[in-house]
């Protein structure tokens, strides 16, 4: 376990040199924005009061496809009162400072966008993007301005809203998020699975390295020789093999590291 100042010369140079780095981030990397993680420590995290697959499985939400949509608006109404953290923003700064730089994300949040970060691979899709569950095709939807902001009381009251329809074969809509059991964005993944193989630094952010196939990728990047550094205040199952583990908050961590790689020249 390694604090930043800690970082050997050796270590360090090699971090500043860098030309071809990835970085892949989990809810954690979100945590200082106040979203809560799906598994955290504390049990605080969400699968910690709902069960994933009524609420992140399409079986779920077919069961219960009112339930389903209010979770995923309750977890979009939170997204408009939270801002990035100092991890996002120190991830932008690494994205600046390195020739080839590829932001991969577990998280649907969009928050890496908002921080100044560019052209991120959302793995697991984004909040803000919805598609009918019916032709799984894309669908331009916007709440209404007068839908009642859905809060996790309401959730649990059963306070849930009608799900809107597909304006083209009048279907229900769903989340553009990726559920278990459901693939992945293929451009998504074939990008993140390249810059695995090319980089020679993977930055490891803020998951648990639980979930799959994204939890294969640092070790792609490991197989292909790059050097891993997890971000984590706890230890996660990549640590025993990780290069250098930061153990620490994202938000603090993150913008030291940055500083150390970034503010130097
Ligand atoms: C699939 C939806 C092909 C969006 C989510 C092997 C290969 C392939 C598949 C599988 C496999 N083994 C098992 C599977 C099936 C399954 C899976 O991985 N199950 C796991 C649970 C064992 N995978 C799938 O189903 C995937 N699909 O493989 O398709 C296929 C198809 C059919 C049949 C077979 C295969 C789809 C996976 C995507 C599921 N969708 N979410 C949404 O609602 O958000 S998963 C959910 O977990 C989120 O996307 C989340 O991002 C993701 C991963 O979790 P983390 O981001 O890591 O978050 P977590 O809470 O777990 O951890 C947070 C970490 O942060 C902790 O370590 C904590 O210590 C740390 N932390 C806390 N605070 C801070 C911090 N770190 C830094 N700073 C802090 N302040």
């Amino acid at each position: 376990m390694t604090q930043v100042d800690d970082i050997s010369p050796k270590t360090l140079e090699k971090l500043r040199t860098a030309r071809r780095v990835m970085a892949l981030t989990g809810a954690g990397v979100s945590a200082e924005s106040g979203i809560p993680t799906f598994r955290g420590a504390d049990g605080a995290g969400f699968w910690g009061r709902y069960d994933p697959h009524d609420l992140a499985s399409r079986a779920g939400y077919e069961g219960n496809p009112q339930r389903g949509w209010a979770w995923y608006a309750m977890r979009r109404a939170q997204l408009r009162s939270v801002e990035p953290n100092p991890a996002h923003y120190a991830l932008a700064r690494l994205g600046a400072y390195y020739p080839d730089f590829t932001l991969v994300t577990q998280n649907v949040d969009g928050l890496h966008e908002r921080a100044g970060s560019r052209d991120v691979v959302e793995l697991h899709g984004n909040l803000d993007h919805v598609k009918c569950l019916m032709e799984d095709a894309p669908v331009a939807y916007k709440e209404p301005a007068d839908a009642p902001a859905i809060t996790e009381e309401m959730m649990e009251r059963g306070e849930w809203p009608e799900v809107p329809r597909c304006p083209g074969c009048g279907g229900l809509l769903r989340p553009d998020v990726v559920w278990f059991g459901e693939m992945l964005p293929a451009i998504a993944f074939a990008r993140a699975e390249v810059a695995a193989q090319d980089c020679q630094i993977c930055f490891v952010v803020g998951t648990s390295a639980e979930v799959y196939p994204a939890a294969s990728l640092p070790e792609t990047a490991r197989r292909h020789g790059a050097l891993i550094v997890e971000v984590n205040p706890e230890a996660t199952d990549l640590s025993r093999w990780a290069d250098l583990s930061l153990r620490g908050p994202a938000g603090v961590v993150l913008p030291a590291l940055a500083e150390m790689i970034a503010g130097h020249v």
